[in-house]
């Protein structure tokens, strides 16, 4: 299945692509922007946007996926709903059609009829040829799965606050970057339909850095299935020496106790704060933070399964917290109880709260960090 990780590098950064292009055309991103209303609304905030952009990214991972693994058609699922309803009142389905032209007739429906945009967005939604990936780390890669047993997760824009509002922030090599375009991502994670176990994880962060020709994009990738771990980020035992003691990074909406309780374990400069779900999971793929810890049920399925392959590759892996502080955690050195899945849902629960991580997350690489983290945080909160 070394081929699926190949489309799904392409189709993120297919992806990043649109995302870039909805940016740049300050009249088409206007456009871009909706309200969301109803049980599909994200409790977390007041206003909550719900972009064309991400319909459409999300309607062309699956169209694109679709066409080469028919049999996971069916088992692709994202944030958004394709429903979209234009500034004429009219609900129209997304979809990515059999031309670009097509594309564009549909898209220009959803525009009012702003034939300049829908012809911007159905370019960049066929472009297929132009990406050049330089990963050859995936050539020799053998990933003993098949596409009948595996679903997919996808977060088409994860951070879409920071998306929408585009603040460009200067970064500090090695330091993690708050808020800002940085932490905007494109999510995408393959998981075994039988176990609910990540398997394959893809990020694209479509607005890594800015040269004189505009902003550029970074991806990352990690494979973990049964023996075979891999990662296009280094292991951290590769990595050079670390500083001593441990960094924690949260929301800035986390509740007070929970701050207040890791404060005296980091350090006031090792207890950050970062926007975007799927961001600060990186930050701990990336060694920018040793652990993530969020008390709320506040993230989603496809927020987590992406990031959480790459964790899992690198022999870290992210669990429910609200049962990690119940039951223990680390037992022997590795913890296999409380690892999210991403199979079932709560059936019990309206809209995408369904599919919610209810009882809160941790995301780490190293287990001593984490029995510290849930040590400190056991009876607190
Ligand atoms: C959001 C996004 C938010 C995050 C929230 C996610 O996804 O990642 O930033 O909140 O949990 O559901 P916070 O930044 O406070 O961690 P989206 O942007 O896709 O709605
Ligand atoms: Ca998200
Ligand atoms: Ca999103």
């Amino acid at each position: 299945m070394a081929d699926l990780l190949k489309l799904l590098l392409r189709v993120a950064e297919k992806a990043a692509n649109v995302a870039r292009v909805c940016r740049q055309e300050a009249p088409l991103f206007q456009l871009l922007v909706q309200e969301k209303t109803g049980v599909d609304k994200n409790k977390k905030f007041v206003q909550d946007f719900k972009t064309l952009a991400d319909v459409v990214i999300q309607e062309m991972i699956r169209h694109d996926v679709g066409a080469q693994f028919p049999e996971m058609i069916d088992h692709i699922q994202g944030e958004e709903s394709n429903k979209f309803e234009n500034g004429l009142g009219e609900s129209v389905i997304v979809t990515v059609c059999g031309t670009e032209k097509e594309t564009a007739a549909l898209l220009a429906t959803v525009l009012d009829g702003d034939q300049m945009a829908a012809t911007l967005l159905a370019c960049a939604i066929h472009q297929d040829a132009m990406l050049t990936l330089t990963d050859t780390g995936t050539d020799d890669l053998h990933i003993p799965l098949s596409p009948s047993d595996l679903g997919i997760w996808i977060d088409p824009i994860d951070a879409t606050s920071q998306y929408i509002e585009g603040r460009e922030e200067v970064v500090v090599e090695g330091c993690l970057c708050p808020s800002g375009l940085q932490c905007a991502l494109v999510l995408i994670g393959v998981y075994l339909r039988a176990t609910g176990e990540p398997v394959i994880g893809v990020i694209n962060q479509p607005f890594n850095h800015k040269d004189p020709t505009g902003w550029k994009g970074k991806h990352f990738w990690g494979v973990s299935c049964g023996s075979v771990k891999a990662c296009s980020v280094l292991r951290p035992k590769d990595r050079p020496a670390e500083c001593p003691g441990l960094s924690v990074v949260l929301s800035s909406s986390e509740k007070q106790a929970v701050k207040e309780a890791l404060a005296p374990l980091c350090g006031p400069d090792r207890l950050m704060y970062a926007s975007g779900a799927g961001y600060k999971i990186l930050c701990v793929i990336l060694g920018l933070a040793d652990v993530y810890v969020l008390s709320e049920g506040s993230t989603f399925k496809w927020d987590s399964c992406g990031p959480h392959a790459l964790l899992l590759a690198l022999g870290g892996g992210m669990l429910d917290l609200k049962e990690c502080l119940r039951f223990g955690h680390c037992e022997g050195g590795h913890h296999d109880q409380g690892e999210l899945t991403y199979h079932q849902s709560l059936s019990e629960s309206p809209g995408a709260d369904r599919w919610a991580n209810q009882g809160g997350l941790v995301a780490y690489l190293d287990c001593q960090m984490l029995h510290r983290v849930i040590g400190e945080l056991k009876g607190k909160f």
